[in-house]
């Protein structure tokens, strides 16, 4: 993987030391005499001549500058040439962010949502409706993300997001589109949204990676009749939109923030789609797979994060993700009695002449959050003798998608 030289350049090291920098956009808005070198005077000479912040100077062409008589030329290129570098690190640092759009009706979840994937567990009771767009920095294991969470109340959608559409739907990787599988009264309502946003996409030439959300999948609720139907309507009535724009494909996810790890499995299914790493992991596993004569297999940590997958089949995906996400449940269970974590776990179905098979690669971040291979194979001895090679290979892009 390469990476950008450009980002080892400390952007405050152009900065007088009194100059605080939160938030990388705001910087090109920072007026030129928070540059180290720049005098308020000096500032003030630029700002006549129009020239107000340092974007406004790293914009400026360095073969024809314009002539302001308080300040040498040879000054001026000096500052240009400092602006531009520092312009062009941050459009680099803001560009290595995905996008992320939250969208869907009031209510939807969006918010809890994204709560939950900080661990914020504890501002969920207390949410009050978002007020337009609150954009905010994930950092989902370190990878770098920026969420738009376009508040879906009708004044909004109605208002804001439609009258300025550029300013809302461009450059988004992942669109999110939330629809509240406990509420069958808005679904309609829902869909027309839905489908008005796609139109909106569709005008801009915008094409981020959609997965629909079926959010307040409680287990519960999931067990209820009602459940089953609202999500065959929502897929019924979200597929046909879906038709109308031949250019988009969409996948469902279902959550509950009862469960985070459906959540970390929904984004990671999300972030899956526009990483390159998690193709390259996918490449290794299906190697691997293929190597040891097995039919499918993925890399899930114990917190339910999917890193990859590689399966022939929907029903082996199905199988093997689906069986993960249990005995993950079952082995936190005994983690949290006191058992000691096993390196191996298995779940052998003779009649049906297969095992699926979890090994224990390694732990990553501090918290130390075991991350298994899961392997739904006919042969499972051959994996065993396989194992380290395998690890060694896999670890360290997995560090990268961390
Ligand atoms: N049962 C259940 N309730 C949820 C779940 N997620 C969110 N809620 C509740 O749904 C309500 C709305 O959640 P928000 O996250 O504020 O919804 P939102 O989509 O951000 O709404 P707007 O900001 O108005 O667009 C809150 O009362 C949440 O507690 C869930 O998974 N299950
Ligand atoms: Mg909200």
């Amino acid at each position: 993987m390469s990476e950008n030289s450009s980002k080892n350049v400390a952007i405050k090291d152009f900065f007088k030391s009194n100059i605080l920098i939160n938030e990388l956009e705001d910087v090109l808005r920072f007026s030129p005499d928070t540059l180290i070198g720049i005098d308020k005077i000096s500032s003030d000479h630029l700002f006549n001549a129009g020239i107000k912040s340092i974007d406004d100077l790293a914009n400026l062409s360095q073969s024809n500058l314009p002539e302001i008589k308080e300040i040498l030329p040879n000054m001026l290129k000096k500052w240009v040439k400092i602006a531009k570098v520092i312009q062009k690190n941050i459009q680099e640092q803001l560009r290595r962010h995905k996008k992320l759009l939250m969208i869907g009706l009031d209510n939807g979840g969006k918010t809890s949502i994204l709560a939950v994937i900080q661990d914020k567990f504890s501002i969920i009771k207390s949410l009050l409706a978002t007020r337009g767009v609150k954009r905010e920095k994930l950092d989902f294991f370190g990878y770098p993300v920026i969420s738009w969470d376009l508040g879906g109340q009708v004044q909004y959608r109605e208002k804001l997001y439609f009258n300025r559409p550029e300013l809302f739907f461009t450059e988004a990787d992942i669109m999110l589109y939330v629809v509240d599988s406990q509420d069958p009264d808005r679904i309609p309502e829902s869909a027309n949204y839905f489908r008005e946003v796609l139109k909106v996409l569709v005008d801009l030439h915008e094409k981020p990676e959609v997965l629909i959300v079926l959010s307040k999948s409680d287990q519960d609720a999931r067990k209820t009749l009602q459940w089953q139907q609202n999500v065959t309507s929502i897929k019924n009535k979200f597929n046909s939109i879906v038709n109308e724009y031949e250019d988009f494909k969409v996948d469902y996810c279902d959550t509950t923030i009862f469960q985070r790890e459906t959540i970390m499995q929904m984004f990671s299914i999300a972030l899956k789609k526009v990483s390159d790493t998690s193709e390259i992991i996918e490449h290794i596993l299906e190697e691997f797979t293929d190597q040891v004569e097995a039919k499918a297999s993925s890399l899930v940590s114990m917190d339910g994060l999917i890193f990859g997958n590689y399966t022939r089949t929907d029903t082996d995906e199905m199988l093997v993700n689906n069986t993960a996400l249990l005995l993950q449940t079952l082995s936190n269970f005994y983690n949290s009695i006191g058992l000691i974590r096993e390196k191996s776990i298995t779940l052998d179905l003779p009649l049906n002449g297969f095992t699926i098979r979890g090994e224990k690669l390694f732990e990553y971040s501090e918290l130390q959050i075991p991350v298994y291979l899961w392997m739904l194979s006919q042969n499972p001895e051959l994996l065993v003798g396989r194992l380290d090679y395998f690890r060694e290979q896999l670890l360290p892009l997995i560090n990268l998608f961390l």
